[in-house]
């Protein structure tokens, strides 16, 4: 009996150093802390847990991605091939096809949120912008031109 319970204290030994070494290869930079004689075992359970979340690493940022959107002017019209889009990080190309110079804004609840450079006849630019659920106006703001009918109302859903 009393020989039978040293060979467990000796292979819980055995297990003990196992560990450290398994350790020690996991994470090199946190050797020092893993080798320190904490008179305590659970006080060295709670260092290997640490040393285990923070092998966890950093996860980086999950960006969405960015949908693309045409919008083309043409006369004092502005045209998009849906008027209903899905929320999202987008990026609109803006196409003046017209003779006149234009522009594109993208408003919500009466802010702009988002423009772009002012085109000239048959230029083209892109912007970025973030659209949530919402109703939101595409409109250009040279001139009247908005008053002239140069806007369309979007709903973001
Ligand atoms: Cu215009």
């Amino acid at each position: 009996m009393f020989v039978f319970q040293v060979r467990r204290v000796a292979a819980a030994g055995s297990l003990v150093l196992a560990l450290g070494l398994l350790t020690a290869c996991g994470g090199s930079s946190d050797a020092a802390s893993s080798s320190s004689t904490s008179p305590s075992p659970s006080s060295s359970s709670a260092s290997s847990s640490s040393a285990s979340s923070s092998a966890a690493g950093d996860s980086g940022s999950a960006a969405g991605q960015a949908q693309t959107l045409t919008v083309t002017e043409v006369g004092f019209d502005i045209r998009l091939q849906s008027s209903d889009l899905p929320a999202g990080d987008y990026t609109i190309t803006v196409k003046n096809e017209g003779d006149a110079t234009h522009d594109l804004v993208v408003e919500q609840d009466g802010k702009d949120v988002a423009k772009s450079d002012t085109l000239g006849p048959g230029d083209s630019a892109t912007f970025t912008v973030t659209l949530k659920p919402g109703q939101y106006v595409f409109y250009c703001s040279i001139g009247n031109h908005r008053a002239m009918g140069m806007e369309t109302d979007v709903t973001v859903s």
